[in-house]
């Protein structure tokens, strides 16, 4: 074999010793490095082998439990070394195989139970690890030390997730997306288990199963994944106009974000603050993002959904190699008790946003990701989160639908997790010492050398004791708070205007926003088979608003009634008609910090040119795929030889924000290449600025495709780079949606 094939090397089974070789081939150059690297460039790291300085205390304390195989023999569980790992014990060569292969059971018997139950909810997912820091101490609010101390970076584990999916489903269909922060506090674990929606879709926790029903796939076939657009969903939704608010903010943009960097995150509920002088103050946390907001166009979303499903995770996990780490401001929006009745709404309505303009958020700390998982089951799939972790500090609401999560998420865990130890799984366990008299169960690791297994006890001095409430380093007392009430199965009057909060959404979208929320609609509705349900939903909207409603209704070919078209406007949400933080577009242009930018080329292209487009790129944080018909090397007009990334093919234009096409002396050779003029065609259809350099335009030209303000022409290469980093800061090219509906790609 040559030195540099990297032919698999089947070994030799006849060899006496059989693992004396080295499967490795000679040449083993291209392997993750422990520096930042562009997206793609090289194979995947864990997280513990790239970039050192990302360390802390949780990841110290993952150490423990990280293996290394390098130079390691092959063993059973139990430690006895393999011989032989391809062949079962049989009788005779051809023989039955004997039930004495106590090899061959270890190694089924495991994999037989290598599955656990996916998260009921939320099953797919993507996490990091990362670090928090408060700007300035909160004790005027809280007591909660992590919170109090800004020298302090606290170690984060965060999850981001779509809901409705299974593992295995799409990243990138339109769904609520799981924003899951684990704070390893000096206090305990700490979790926001929050969400990108500002409100929820119900307000009380008995509910909860039967939307979660209503919204997973059909019953009968398990049709659709991922998606909400069927019957069941709908159905629900018609019967229960508490929902409307958030299906609005589903089928608006914030529904198929473009990046887990680019999301906003919300606690929701309003959680409580306690001070050291055990006054308390209502809060809602708010997570904001500092590569700003965007999303996907709808079609790009679906295409995504086949082309690149792992679009959010593998983009994630690539800024993170890349060191480009998503980051985010902690905002909180703070009410001070005996403040909380002055709204028109209930604060403990989940289906309620507090409008920044009635409560600004103040933003008090940054929250930083720079660490990959080494292992996507041990961390990303174990990972436990729980809006009842709570610290000295921080308390519930008596908000309905929170205080049945309290409940769930312990139980869920339970069951997931193979029960009452899951705390105890290494990405689980608090970096503070922790003791009590919990003993046993199933997969227990700790060896509790305690003889006293209750407390009081008297054979041990009482240890391990409780710890009287303090100022700091307290013991946890909740909230006292005086409830003087009648039992009772009902919903406070203060929570039944449904209508005026998506009014608000609805009017502090931008002209593009309103008609993706219309088309949004109109998609998921038009796949409902029953009529009823359709007619249903379009009444709801006639509560809201009527030009939102007429539009649906038309897309639907449904006739409104001369009722519903003069349907008076609910009140105004809190006297307010709009409020410019509920759009994701207004007034915003975009940091380009880790966008991807193709550039198409052949044999012939202009090389200079393409150092030129790279350097001011990389210059401005923002990588380039050299694309090509075909993988390995192009040679320039130069006569130099360029690597190529990846195939014009293999990396459609959905998967990067913005196309150049450098000047070619074989530009007929793009011309010629499907693929190269539907990379152009759905650029342009999913409104992306597209630079033409020189004789570039051929290609545009016999695209089909009519040129605009977003489509950048030039012969100089600087002039066209910059012009087209222009254009991306406003994400996309919105002038030309309009247009587009013409363009069949
Ligand atoms: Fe959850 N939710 N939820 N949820 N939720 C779960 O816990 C539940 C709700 C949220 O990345 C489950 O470990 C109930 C609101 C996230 O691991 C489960 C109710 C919000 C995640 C559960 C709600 C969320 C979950 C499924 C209504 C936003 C993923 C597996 C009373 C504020 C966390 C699991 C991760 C996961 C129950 C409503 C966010 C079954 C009963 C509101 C981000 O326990």
């Amino acid at each position: 074999m040559s030195k540099k094939s990297h032919k698999a090397v089947m070994p030799d089974r006849r060899a006496v010793h059989p693992h004396t070789f080295d499967t490795a081939p000679s040449d083993i150059n291209i392997k993750p490095t422990p520096s930042p690297t562009q997206p793609g460039s090289e194979p995947y790291a864990a997280g513990s082998q790239k970039l050192p300085q990302n360390d802390n205390a949780k990841l110290q304390d993952l150490d423990a439990y990280r293996s290394y195989d390098d130079n390691q023999s092959l063993t059973t569980t139990t430690g006895v070394k393999l011989a032989d790992n391809q062949n079962s014990l049989k009788a005779g060569v051809r023989g039955p195989t004997l039930m004495e292969d106590f090899l061959l059971r270890d190694k089924m018997m495991h994999f037989d139970r290598e599955r656990i139950p996916e998260r009921v909810v939320h099953a797919r997912g993507a996490a990091a690890h990362g670090y928090f820091h408060v700007y300035k101490s909160l004790d005027k609010y809280t007591k909660a030390g992590f919170l109090n101390d800004s020298a302090l970076k606290t170690p984060v584990f965060v999850r981001f997730s779509t809901v409705q999916g299974s593992r295995g489903s799409a990243d990138t269909a339109r769904d609520v997306r799981g924003f899951a922060v684990k704070f390893y506090t000096q206090e305990g674990n700490f979790d926001i288990v929050g969400v990108n929606t500002p409100t929820f879709f119900i307000q009380d926790a008995i509910k909860f199963p039967d939307f979660v029903h209503a919204i997973k796939p059909e019953p009968i076939n398990e049709v659709p994944q991922g998606q909400s657009a069927h019957d069941s969903f709908w159905d629900y939704v018609s019967l229960q106009p508490e929902t409307i608010q958030n299906v609005m903010v589903v089928m608006s943009d914030r529904g198929i974000p473009r990046s887990y960097s680019n999301i906003e995150g919300f606690g929701i509920h309003t959680f409580r603050f306690v001070n050291s002088k055990n006054e308390s103050y209502f809060v809602r946390f708010h997570w904001k993002p500092v590569a700003g907001t965007c999303s996907l166009i709808w079609d790009e979303a679906q295409v995504l959904m086949g082309r690149d499903p792992d679009f959010h995770r593998k983009n994630l996990w690539e800024s993170i190699e890349a060191g480009n780490y998503p980051e985010y401001e902690l905002g909180l929006q703070i009410i001070p008790e005996g403040s909380e009745h002055n709204f028109d709404f209930d604060i403990l309505d989940p289906t309620k946003l507090i409008p920044e303009a009635l409560v600004p958020v103040q933003r008090i700390g940054k929250l930083v990701l720079n660490r990959n998982p080494d292992n996507y089951f041990a961390e990303t799939e174990q990972v436990a989160f729980c809006p009842a972790n709570l610290v000295p500090g921080i308390d519930f609401s008596n908000d309905p639908l929170l205080q049945g999560r309290i409940f769930s998420y312990v139980d869920t865990q339970m069951h997931r997790l193979g029960g009452a130890n899951f705390n105890e799984i290494p990405i689980n366990k608090p970096i503070c010492p922790f003791h009590n008299q919990q003993r046993d169960g199933f997969h227990r690791m700790e060896i509790n050398t305690n003889p006293a297994n209750y407390e009081p006890n008297s054979i041990n001095n009482n240890w391990p004791r409780e710890t009287a409430p303090k100022a700091k380093n307290g013991g946890f007392s909740s909230y006292h708070e005086k409830i003087d009430a009648d039992k009772i199965r009902q919903r406070s009057e203060s929570m039944t205007n449904f209508y005026s909060m998506p009014r608000l959404f609805w009017q502090s979208q931008t002209p593009t926003e309103q008609q993706h929320i219309i088309n949004a609609f109109s998609f998921e509705l038009g796949k409902v088979a029953r009529p009823y349900i359709r007619e249903r939903v379009v009444d709801l909207l006639c509560h809201i608003n009527s030009q939102l409603a007429q539009s649906v209704a038309k897309n639907l070919g449904i006739e409104l009634t001369s009722e519903q078209k003069t349907r008076p406007a609910p009140v105004l949400f809190n006297q307010l008609d709009n409020d410019p933080t509920l759009s994701l577009y207004a007034c915003k242009t975009l940091p380009l910090t880790g966008r991807k930018v193709a550039i198409l080329a052949t044999d012939g292209v202009c090389g200079e040119s393409v150092d030129n487009i790279r350097e001011i790129l990389s210059k401005n944080k923002i990588y380039s795929l050299l694309l090509a018909p075909h993988m390995g090397m192009i040679k320039t007009l130069q006569g130099k030889m360029l690597k190529v990334d990846g195939t014009i093919e293999g990396n459609p234009s959905v998967t990067v924000d913005a196309v150049i096409v450098p000047t070619n002396q074989n530009m007929m050779m793009l011309v010629k290449d499907g693929n190269a003029k539907y990379y152009l065609q759905q650029a342009y259809k999913h409104l992306k600025a597209i630079a033409l350099h020189d004789n570039a335009k051929a290609l545009f030209d016999h695209s089909g495709l009519e040129a605009d303000n977003g489509t950048l022409l030039s012969d100089n290469i600087e002039d066209l780079v910059k012009a087209l980093m222009k254009v991306m800061t406003l994400h996309r090219f919105w002038e030309r949606e309009q247009k587009v509906m013409a363009v069949p790609a």
